[in-house]
């Protein structure tokens, strides 16, 4: 057994860079190249590939360490290397191709031509080897023409479809790859993304908008510019795509929570003495238990539209996103399997996957997989909103603020001060029906103004 250390190699000028993802295992096989983990700084993210090929023996690193140049990854059992010959540690395989004339990988079409690629320390080639692993730039640029697969990491992958990019369809084989061997890096994603949707004519999505202005908005007065956060600008695109492609319609309802709310405030000290370290019974924990009842019942609520546009989704999980708010930019942790855990664990996890957005903590994965979407502004305020779908999914229920207002009690026919909260639920034209949005929301004020329905 020949067990090799493997290191951080020369990341250019990115020091003490935080691991957001690790992407093998113990006892994972690796060939050269495959991507270990990716960092990233405040300015960009990057994998880090494998110098050589072998089995992991073991991982030194975890995810929210910072590393720098030489820092130790992990262990390598070598003496099973099955890369093959062409794709043996020469470590030239990690210097980025420059084909002439500016193929795919060119420097000058480099979407990012400044942000630091992974480079290993020059070794020393001896000159009759000749390099190897080094991409026919003409094939490589043949492949992106021809739409075949695209070279991406997997994580750069998941980045793709999380932004809607179909990964191995002809919209990752379209984006050009700023890495070695014209890998797609998740900057050239974002990168790929912003161009589209800048396109002056609306191109990206065929709405034929006139160019917008360009404003100095210095002849009118002083300004001060602020470089918007990469959640802002990644939230941003997201919400630009979603608001353009799907036929939002926005169904208004109040549900009457009086007797909810005091049940809610009954329970608050049982809750924060409760067992590990109390939990603040929030109103949410519970709206996510009456959503999930609602989607039970109408199950198109808990539906994609399939990228053939031919067919629905219909999924048989119930993980609820919650549209959270934080320094620096609106970010939707999800809860998964809802329809399986009560209300306190409901709301233990939205305090705790809060917090871990709020310290920037919140992994890529507990973002991932949602099928519907709360966003609750009733801590701050309001009356009615209009959000926007999370696409894929096909709906997503705002909540306003609860005010005490005079309803109409049939029987004792008098008025009558009841809790109500307004509801605003969005939903994808072309997967639900007016009416079938009527009806969920009619489902939940019924849900919410008798909480033992929840409990059936
Ligand atoms: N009506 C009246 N009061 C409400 C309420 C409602 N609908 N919802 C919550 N409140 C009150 C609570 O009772 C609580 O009051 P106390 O502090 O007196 O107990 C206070 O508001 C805070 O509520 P909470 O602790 O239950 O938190 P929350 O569930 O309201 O919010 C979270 C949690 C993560 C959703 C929230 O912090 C957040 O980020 N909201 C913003 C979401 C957002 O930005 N959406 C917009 C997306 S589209 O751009």
């Amino acid at each position: 057994m020949t067990i090799k250390e493997v290191l951080v190699p020369d990341i250019g000028s990115f020091k003490d860079v935080e691991i957001i993802e690790i992407l093998v295992n113990v006892g994972d096989s690796i060939v050269t190249d495959a991507a270990l983990m990716t960092v990233e700084s405040d300015k960009a993210a990057m994998d880090i590939p494998a110098p050589f090929g072998g089995i992991v023996k073991e991982l030194r690193i975890k995810v929210g360490d910072k590393v720098s140049a030489g820092s130790l990854v992990l262990m390598l059992d070598t003496s099973s290397d099955t890369t093959p010959a062409t794709a043996s540690p020469v470590v030239k395989s990690f210097v980025p191709p420059a084909p002439p004339g500016g193929g795919a990988g060119g420097e000058g079409n480099s979407p990012v031509a400044n942000v630091p690629q992974p480079t290993h320390p020059a070794p020393e080639v001896p000159a009759h080897i000749p390099p190897r692993h080094q991409p026919d730039p003409v094939a490589a640029h043949a492949e992106f023409a021809a739409g075949k697969a695209a070279h991406a990491s997997p994580s750069v992958r998941r980045f793709a479809r999380e932004l809607g990019i179909h990964p191995g369809g002809a919209d990752l084989s379209r984006i050009k790859g700023s890495g070695p061997h014209g890998r797609i890096l998740k900057e050239d994603v974002q990168n790929w993304i912003k161009a589209e949707l800048a396109k002056p004519t609306g191109e990206a999505i065929g709405l034929g908008f006139p160019p917008a202005p360009v404003i100095d908005f210095a002849q009118f007065g002083d300004i001060e510019t602020q470089a918007l956060s990469r959640i802002k600008k990644l939230s941003g695109a997201n919400l630009h795509r979603n608001w353009v492609s799907a036929p939002h319609v926005t169904q208004f309802d109040e549900a009457d929570i009086t007797d909810l709310e005091d049940f809610r405030k009954s329970m608050l000290d049982e809750a924060a003495k409760s067992k590990p370290g109390g939990v603040k019974l929030t109103l949410l924990a519970f709206l996510m238990k009456a959503v999930v009842n609602a989607m039970r019942t109408y199950p198109q609520f808990n539906a994609s539209l399939a990228a053939d546009g031919e067919n629905l989704v219909l999924k048989k999980y119930f993980h609820v996103g919650f549209a959270c708010d934080t320094p620096d930019g609106l970010v939707v942790p999800v809860i998964r399997d809802v329809n399986k855990k009560d209300v306190m664990d409901i709301a233990r996890e939205l305090a705790e996957l809060s917090e871990l957005a709020r310290e920037r903590k919140l992994k890529i994965n507990a973002m991932q997989g949602g099928c519907f979407t709360i966003s609750s502004l009733g801590g701050i305020g309001g009356t009615a909103f209009t959000p926007i779908i999370n696409c894929p999914e096909v709906a997503i229920l705002g909540l306003s603020r609860a005010s005490m207002q005079p309803v109409w009690n049939k029987a004792s026919k008098s008025f009558e001060p009841r809790l109500m909260l307004p509801l605003s639920l969005s939903y994808d034209h072309r997967v639900i029906d007016g009416a079938d949005g009527a009806r969920f929301t009619s489902h939940l004020r019924l849900m919410l103004s008798d909480v033992r329905r929840l409990l059936l």
